[in-house]
């Protein structure tokens, strides 16, 4: 009698199907178990996983830099530039509910929005593709247990990405130019108490900086896309029930409250 064995699948489907799994059933994976150590692999590990999601419907919105800023590098114990895909179905209204009971340990960030008005090709000029910027919130939620986990698992993860609220659009001659980034004050507040406050100056020195290196790691970025710079404060844990807000001076202020 002959057994026959499931077809295995190349190593990097495998382990965004389990990536996938583990979202979809909010059941962790263990960290530093994948045997993944290369970054390149990692990103083949990413694309099958986003690949996944579009199969279901979902539509590509964005890109999100990860580990910009000092913080979120010693809060994670990582030390290198990461990028992940945002779609449609990770996206919150501003000032509307992100639902965090199907998650596994959700944390949030304050971060800064871009939306390109122009295509963005690597080594292309950031400034002059910006069509607006915002105060945003990400709700980020690894799917490997504890939080724990190597650069390229973050990455095959798509660096954690849950969900994210953007708020209101500001053009940048409204600043007076997009060098006004440079350093806005960040406050992060959960149910009214401040939770976090930082700088737009800790994303890389100048937020700019995080859309170049977008477009340099994961370009060109077409016109309508929108790029999440990354974090200004380390991430903080979100339960269920709580109203989450970060301002970003002159840009205003975000919202989303959690069910
Ligand atoms: C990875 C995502 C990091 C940021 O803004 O630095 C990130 C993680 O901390 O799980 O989104």
């Amino acid at each position: 009698m002959s057994t026959t064995t499931a077809p295995a699948g190349n190593p990097a489907e495998r382990l965004a199907r389990a990536l996938d799994a583990a979202a979809l059933e909010a059941r962790p994976l263990p960290g530093g178990g994948s045997g993944l150590t290369d970054v390149a692999e990692a990103y083949a590990v990413q694309e099958a996983l986003v690949v996944r999601r579009l199969a279901r419907g979902e539509r590509p919105t964005g890109v999100k830099l990860g580990f910009t800023s000092l913080a979120k590098m010693r809060q994670m114990g990582v030390a290198d530039l990461i990028h992940g895909r945002l779609t449609d179905r990770m996206e919150v209204a501003d000032g509307g509910r992100c639902e965090v009971a199907g998650l596994i340990h959700p944390r949030v960030e304050p971060e800064v929005a871009f939306l390109l008005g122009a295509s963005l090709a690597p080594g292309g000029d950031p400034a002059a593709a910006v069509a607006a910027v915002a105060p945003a919130l990400e709700v980020i939620d690894s799917r490997y247990d504890g939080f724990r986990f190597s650069l390229p698992e973050v990455i095959a993860d798509n660096t954690s990405a849950a969900a994210y609220a953007v708020g209101p659009w500001t053009a940048p001659r409204d600043l007076g130019g997009l060098g006004a980034l440079g350093n806005l004050g960040v406050v992060l507040e959960l149910d009214g108490h401040p939770a976090e406050t930082g700088s737009t100056a800790a994303i890389l020195g100048h937020p700019l900086r995080a859309l170049a290196a977008a477009a340099r790691l994961a370009g060109p970025l077409a016109a309508g896309t929108v790029i999440l710079a990354g974090a200004a404060t380390a991430a903080v844990p979100l339960p269920p029930g709580t109203h989450v807000r970060a301002t970003v001076a002159r840009l205003g202020a975000v919202s989303l409250t959690t069910g």
